[in-house]
């Protein structure tokens, strides 16, 4: 770790403000804002503060893992589609000093194939990947055990 910050970054790819209004079945009915409050109380009874941020843009998600580097001890991304496509933020995640836990809401591996490859699985210290909401907390346990 390059600082004694004791914030954690939780980033949010594209259409995941979306979350709550469409696709319940696959995303769950909690909206991106009882997410931020769930991993808001998870962290705060930890001694955590939480920076939770959601982009549509692929270049924004890189500047905030640059980031995280100086004002984090670590980042969960949901990266959402750009999971699958994006060298851009592998290299990001590759290129900061804070570990970075890859999430998701539905299990990748179990739906279309397109899905089941993470262009940033291998720059991450793992991977959680469909617990709905539970993701969101068990990435965060993820990091805070791998950090402590
Ligand atoms: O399961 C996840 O968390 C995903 O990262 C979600 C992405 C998807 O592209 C990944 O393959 C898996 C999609 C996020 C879009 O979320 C929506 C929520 C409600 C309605 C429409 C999209």
């Amino acid at each position: 770790m390059s600082n004694n910050s004791k914030t954690i970054f939780v980033l949010n790819g594209p259409n995941l403000n979306l979350l709550g209004k469409r696709e319940p079945e696959i995303y769950g009915a909690q909206s991106l804002v009882d997410v931020e409050k769930l991993c808001g109380g998870f962290l705060g009874a930890r001694g955590y503060d939480l920076d939770f941020r959601q982009s549509n843009h692929e270049g924004e998600l890189v500047t905030w893992l640059h980031e995280a580097w100086d004002n984090s001890c670590g980042v969960c991304i949901n990266a959402g589609a750009y999971t699958h496509t994006s060298i851009a933020l592998h290299d990001a995640i590759r290129g900061i000093e804070v570990p970075v836990v890859e999430l998701h809401l539905s299990n990748i591996h179990a739906r279309e194939e397109f899905r089941h490859t993470s262009m940033i699985a291998a720059a991450c210290i793992g991977q959680i990947s469909g617990f709905g909401t539970a993701s969101y907390t068990l990435a965060l346990e993820a990091l805070i055990t791998h950090i402590a």
